[in-house]
C-alpha cells in the first residue's frame, strides 16, 4: 500500500517497499520556552533554522505544530505553513489538536498534506475527516477513543478497524490515505509500553497493511541517553512494519539507524544509499 503526499513540486511515497519516511519533529514549541515566547511575539525566525537543520539531517517531510499557550494557533499555523513552503519543497504534516488550525493550515498549503491527526472518537472524525476529504489530504489516525488510550494491542487494532471503516465508508477517504499511529509512549513509565506498540504495529501490518507513523521520541521521554533509545526503537518498529516516524532528524545516530534499517529490510538496493551517505560523511570530514 502506497500513501503519496506532495508539496507544490515534489511527491513522496510512503510504503513498506520504500525507504522509511523520516518526518522531522522539530517545528513544535512543546517543551521549548524560548520558542514559545518568540511565537507569542509573532517571531518565526527560529523556524528557518529548524527547517534547514532537519532537511540537512535527512528529513523527507516536516511536521508543523504551532500549539503554544496564548497564541492564535490557526493564524500562526497558516503563517508557518506559508513560510516553510518558501524555505523547502518537502511535503508537510500539519499537526494540531484544534480543528480550526488544521483547516487554516490546509488552506495555506499547496499540495497534498498529511493531517495530524484524528482519533477513533466520532465527534473528532465528524469534524476532521470532511476537511481531509475536501482538501484531498492524507490523515494520521490514532486508535484511541473518548474513554481511553487503550493498553491492549488487540483493542488498538479494533479501533484502527473502526477508523478505517468510517473513514473509507462514511467519509469516502481512500484507504491508502489513512496512516495509523499505533501510539508510542514512554518506556520510562512502564517497561511493557514499547512491546504493546510493536505488537500493535504487527497486527495492523499483517491484517490491514495500511501505512503507519508515530512520535518516535515519545518512547525515550524522561530517560537518560534518549538518542540511543530512539536509535534502537526505530529499527525494531521498522522490522514490525512501521513505515514512517515523526522523529529527531537532526541527530545523525538516529537517522543512520533508520538508514541501516532500510538496508536490512531490502529497501536500499545494492546498499547504494548506505554507501553514498558514508562517502558523503568521509568527504565532509576530509575538507
Ligand atoms: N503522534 C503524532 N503526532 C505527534 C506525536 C505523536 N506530534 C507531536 C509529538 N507526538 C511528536 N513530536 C515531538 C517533538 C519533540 C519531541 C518529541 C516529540 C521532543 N522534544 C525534546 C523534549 O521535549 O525534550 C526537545 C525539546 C527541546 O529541544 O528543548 O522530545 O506521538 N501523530
Amino acid at each position: 500500500m502506497h500513501t503519496t503526499v506532495s508539496s507544490a513540486d515534489k511527491t513522496l511515497t510512503i510504503g513498506s517497499d520504500q525507504p522509511f519516511c523520516i518526518i522531522g519533529e522539530r517545528i513544535n514549541p512543546t517543551g521549548r520556552k524560548t520558542f514559545q515566547e518568540q511565537l507569542r511575539a509573532g517571531d518565526l525566525s527560529a523556524v528557518e533554522k529548524d527547517v534547514a537543520d532537519q532537511i540537512a539531517g535527512g528529513a523527507m517531510m516536516l511536521d508543523v505544530n504551532m500549539g503554544a499557550p496564548l497564541v492564535d494557533e490557526a493564524a500562526l499555523l497558516a503563517e508557518a505553513v506559508r513560510l516553510i513552503q518558501r524555505l523547502t519543497d518537502v511535503p508537510l504534516c500539519i499537526d494540531s489538536s484544534i480543528v480550526e488550525a488544521l483547516e487554516a493550515g490546509l488552506a495555506a498549503y499547496e499540495g497534498k498534506a498529511l493531517v495530524n491527526s484524528v482519533t477513533a472518537e466520532d465527534e473528532r472524525m465528524e469534524m476532521i475527516l470532511p476537511l481531509v476529504k475536501q482538501y484531498g489530504a492524507a490523515v494520521i489516525a490514532l486508535p484511541n477513543d473518548d474513554k481511553e488510550i487503550p493498553e491492549d494491542p488487540q483493542r488498538r487494532f479494533e479501533l484502527t478497524e473502526y477508523i478505517v471503516e468510517k473513514a473509507t465508508g462514511t467519509y469516502g477517504i481512500p484507504i491508502e490515505d489513512i496512516v495509523i499511529d499505533p501510539l508510542a509512549m514512554p518506556i520510562g513509565a512502564d517497561s511493557q509500553m514499547v512491546v504493546r506498540t510493536l505488537e500493535t504495529i504487527h497486527l495492523i501490518a499483517d491484517r490491514i497493511g495500511v501505512n503507519m507513523t508515530l512520535g518516535a521520541s515519545n518512547v525515550s521521554f524522561g530517560m537518560p541517553d534518549r538518542h540511543t533509545l530512539n536509535s534502537v526503537f526505530l529499527p525494531m518498529a521498522m522490522g514490525a512494519g512501521l513505515t514512517s516516524a515523526i522523529m529527531d532528524a537532526r541527530t545523525p545516530s538516529i537517522v543512520t539507524a533508520v538508514k541501516a534499517g532500510d538496508l536490512m529490510l531490502g529497501n536500499d538496493e545494492w546498499g547504494m544509499a548506505w554507501i553514498s551517505a558514508h562517502r558523503a560523511r568521509e568527504a565532509a570530514q576530509g575538507t
